[in-house]
């Protein structure tokens, strides 16, 4: 028995199987994140919000609901969390990524959906996610063909709102990202009871925006050679960056960034200098889905880079502050959003021009481009990806996969031929 088992029955949580979770999610993490030499001390704070993933941070939402306030739930770069912020509410991200529930999931989807999407609708049939059952508001988007799809059928089981992005990047279609703003914005005033003031609006871009601040100097920061950091440690920061309380992510990571800049001073590093540095392209690596990362830094490598949601992408813009009229600040935050190069635009060059400054920058030994099976818009970026690296002179190695551990073996060898080869 736990302390928080009463609150997870309360969630209507499968209490078996969510232990089964817990465990196996323990042993992995274990694995793959305690084993590692030399690590940052401020990684402490990351192990233990981690390890209360399921316990703390949901009594802290379950707290902040006692209080009035809604949690909202997101798939999504794409949802403004400054909108929901500035309506007292908070944002928490849903995408997963474990297997745990695919068989339930594949009972009303496609076999051939990516596994993000049917770890999403996995958890909720299989009862195994607390955030899914705290979110009084579910957000979607129409972002791929899968998910979109997708919500139609989740919206059965919870409840789903879905936000329209444009796929392409027009004038036309910032009147229409701008109009769906505008909606979500009313849909958040009417679920939380708060109207989105001035006032309120500029603080929750001034949160939002440190918490990116933080994290670009934490990339700087580990640009350097020797890294001083493992590419592990930084995606379970952003993984985190998603579902903890917004400021103090953004003190504790200040204090890691501190802790790496002694370390850079002392000419210090997580490996020896001439590791091969390697940058990862593609789509998001959501939590617990660190198999790739593990199979690569457990090949001779280190990762220097995550050009993903969950890493670069979702920091690399911030919102202007100079706007002082709630108009002014919708139009800030409608532009900021709409410079996400996310592989669903046509076209969608920003993002091939935004891999090879990363790279260049970060200069990166090669690219490992990840994407998930049977996810279109990367598995078909990835092509024109390759090519542009080629032209640059950096290698790139195309990897597809899903959540299983069945392809671990398979992966090493070809991660490490690629490891030998840069
Ligand atoms: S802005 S990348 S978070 S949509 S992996 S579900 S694309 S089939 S996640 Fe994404 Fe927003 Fe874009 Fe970022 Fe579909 Fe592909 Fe699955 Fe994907």
């Amino acid at each position: 028995p736990t302390p928080y088992d009463a609150m997870w029955e309360k969630l209507n949580l499968d209490l078996d199987a969510h232990a089964g979770l817990l465990s196996v999610l323990g042993k992995f993490y274990g694995d793959i994140y305690l084993t590692q030499q030399g690590r940052l001390k401020g990684m402490e704070y990351l192990d233990f919000v981690l390890s209360e993933v399921h316990g703390l941070r949901i009594q802290e939402l379950q707290e902040a609901k006692a209080q009035g306030k809604k949690v909202i739930g997101t798939f999504c770069v794409f949802v403004p969390e400054e909108l929901v912020l500035a309506a007292d509410g908070i944002q928490v991200g849903l995408c997963a990524g474990a297997e745990a529930g695919k068989g339930e999931a594949e009972k009303i989807l496609p076999r051939n959906t990516c596994a993000l999407i049917k770890s999403f609708v996995g958890f909720k049939l299989s009862r195994l996610c607390p955030y899914i059952e705290s979110s009084d508001l579910i957000v979607g988007e129409t972002t791929c063909d899968g998910k979109k799809k997708a919500y139609e059928i989740f919206s059965d089981y919870a409840p789903v709102y879905v936000m329209e992005i444009p796929q392409m990047k027009n004038a036309c279609d910032r009147d229409l990202w701008k109009a769906e703003l505008l909606r979500f914005k009313e849909k958040i005033e009417e679920i939380t009871g708060n109207a989105i003031t001035a006032p309120k609006l500029r603080e929750a871009i001034r949160k939002v925006n440190d918490r990116r601040r933080v994290l670009q100097r934490l990339n700087r920061l580990r640009a350097n050679v020797p890294t001083p950091i493992s590419g592990r440690d930084v995606l379970l920061i952003n993984q985190i960056s998603f579902y903890d309380d917004p400021d103090r992510f953004t003190a504790k990571i200040g204090e890691l960034c501190d802790e790496l800049e002694s370390r850079i001073k002392a000419g210090e590093g997580i490996v020896p200098k001439q590791t091969p540095r390697l940058m990862l392209s593609g789509c998001p690596m959501a939590v617990p889905n660190w198999k790739l990362p593990y199979v690569i830094e457990s090949s001779g490598a280190v990762i220097v880079g995550e050009e993903s949601c969950i890493g670069t992408r979702n920091i690399r813009d911030l919102v202007s502050e100079r706007a002082e009229t709630l108009e002014e600040m919708l139009d800030a935050i409608a532009d900021r959003y709409l410079r996400i190069d996310c592989a669903c635009f046509t076209p969608n060059t920003e993002r091939l021009d935004h891999i090879s400054e990363m790279a260049k920058e970060l200069n990166v030994d090669g690219v490992i481009h990840f994407a998930l099976s049977f996810c279109q818009p990367y598995t078909m970026e990835a092509f024109k990806v390759e090519k542009i690296l080629k032209e640059a002179g950096v290698p790139m190695l195309s990897i597809e996969t899903d959540y299983s551990m069945e392809d671990v073996e398979q992966l090493k060898t070809r991660v490490e031929a690629f490891v030998e080869m840069v």
